[in-house]
């Protein structure tokens, strides 16, 4: 496969697989994107520090910096907290995978470009949109990704020099196993497998290879994990460390739901199933089990990092692109605009991060890390970006920041999260908690006279004018233009250039 996606012309001996590769994929982003003629010129000027970005598919608060599940297991991560700057009130624009993702990778918020829903084509509704790695491809640094980057199906070829793409993943005879029926994914179970054999795992050590090697340019590298992603199906070792009848389940109140808006709420289905088949234990246990798996992923790839040629010049970033609810409001998954859906993972460390082991309560949001990025590497900016600059709060994390955090499912249901009020608005009513008082968010005080105020400021920051344009949607997409959005699968490894993969040459 690898093979007949190489041609001569492009990659023929290891000394010139670099240039080779990336001339054409540069020419490609230019002449999409019109760039300027100088690009040629400003890629042989690069000489900031590497990126290594690291996504974590699906995965909410339950991590030790953040403290989201007293039982959570995560020493990786706990690590990377200790040599960085951790936040703690860090959102996502959109609970859901492809929005979010398009935030993040274009800086653009979904109030922008119009794409709040996974089947949004996001290139359609942002035709001009450079990406984040695109960016730093246009300005002379290495561009490849692995895993889960943008939203699975909505991979695109022009963001990338080269990727590593998943393969197929494992699951356990007879699945699904948990007993819930016409379950589908939404299933939990050990593998006997080893960690080598899985998906995540082979991704790791695909950016292990590559950080242990020397690059005579930046490299932006991203490695996106699939789990704690649903099915929780990961080795068996990691499902040993939580005994169901040892976890405790998420707090949870009699009542909740009384004071939501109704369009607060998706189905009830996932509970109730999860309570008849008594499965809630053995679901939470999964997803830790997960959790712990994808911690051992990230420490493999941030050892690596550690003991290669590039640990003292590589910004570290850690990313979730939303939460999840394992039965909170009787709600599971994530497409809910509460604090267990919104709050995302977000740590960085190395170059540029000066607070060293600290942590920062500022509400940010992802789409701040590509103008971050932009700024901590020294790259020009984007004007068009929605987002700010973290660089203030990376060296003082207490320093003076006044957005807020942004997070929408539809341009008519959005909420707006400040250090102390969640504020939230649906065509059928609204809440307010106050965090100071309800971490959980249980009392919705949007009622409350005393607070009308309040209120009406939090609703001064939502977005004035959402984009309502109709974007395309994946599933009526023509089979020709799918090919567009789909990265050929290729494995990198610097040792053999014919694992270069040139992917906008396969494209036509
Ligand atoms: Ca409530």
């Amino acid at each position: 496969m690898i093979a007949v996606n190489m041609t001569p012309l492009l990659v023929t001996a290891r000394g010139q697989s670099k240039r080779s590769v990336v001339l054409p994929a540069l020419a490609a982003i230019c002449s999409v994107l019109l760039c300027p003629a100088d690009a040629f010129a400003q890629a042989a000027r690069a000489s900031g520090p590497n990126v290594l970005f690291i996504g974590v598919d699906d995965l909410n608060d339950w991590i030790g910096p953040l403290g989201g599940h007293p039982q959570s297991i995560t020493p990786n991560m706990d690590k990377l907290a200790q040599r960085g700057v951790t936040f703690t009130r860090a959102y996502c624009q959109a609970p859901s995978c492809n929005p979010s993702r398009t935030s993040l990778m274009t800086g653009l918020r979904p109030s922008t470009s119009g794409v709040y829903n996974n089947a949004d084509v996001w290139r359609k509704a942002v035709p001009d949109a450079v990406t984040l790695p695109q960016h730093f491809m246009l300005h002379g640094y290495e561009v490849l990704g692995g895993g889960k980057t943008f939203h699975g199906p909505q991979n695109e070829a022009a963001s990338w020099e080269a990727y590593f793409q998943f393969k197929g993943f494992l699951h356990p005879s007879g699945k699904p196993v948990n007993g819930i029926p016409r379950t589908g994914h939404f299933d939990w179970s050990g593998l006997s497998a080893r960690a080598s054999e899985t998906e995540d795992t082979r991704l790791a050590a695909w950016a292990e290879r590559y950080l242990g090697e020397e690059h005579s340019r930046p490299f932006f590298l991203a490695v996106g994990f699939y789990r704690p992603h649903l099915p929780w199906y990961v080795p068996q070792e990691h499902f040993d460390r939580f005994p169901p009848s040892r976890v405790e389940l998420p707090p949870t109140l009699e009542g909740d739901i009384d004071d939501v808006p109704e369009s607060s709420l998706r189905s009830f289905r996932d509970h109730d199933n999860v309570t008849k088949y008594g499965q809630w234990h053995k679901a939470v246990a999964g997803y830790l089990a997960c959790i712990n798996y994808a911690d051992a992923n990230v420490g493999r790839v941030l050892a690596a990092l550690e003991d290669g040629p590039h640990a003292d010049n590589t910004i570290i970033v850690l990313w979730s692109d939303h939460g999840w609810q394992l039965g909170e409001k009787r709600q599971w998954r994530k497409f809910t605009l509460w604090e267990r859906s919104a709050r995302v993972v977000m740590m960085l460390a190395g170059p540029g991060v000066g607070a060293v082991g600290r942590k920062s309560g500022r509400t940010v949001e992802l789409l701040d890390l590509y103008p971050t990025l932009v700024d901590l590497c020294g790259l020009p900016k984007r004007p068009e970006l929605d987002g700010r600059s973290l660089r203030p709060l990376l060296h003082d994390p207490d320093a003076t920041w006044d957005k807020p955090a942004i997070t929408s499912l539809s341009p008519d249901r959005v909420s707006v999260r400040t250090e102390r009020w969640r504020y939230s608005r649906y065509a059928d009513g609204e809440e307010l908690y106050d965090h100071g008082a309800d971490p959980y968010e249980w009392n919705n005080l949007a009622a409350r006279p005393e607070h009308g105020e309040v209120k009406a400021s939090l609703a001064r920051l939502l977005p004035k004018h959402p984009s309502r344009k109709q974007t395309v949607r994946y599933p009526d997409l023509p089979e020709a233009e799918r090919r567009l959005v789909e990265v050929p699968e290729g494995r990198f490894r610097k040792s053999d250039p014919s694992n270069y993969v040139p992917l906008r040459e396969t494209l036509d």
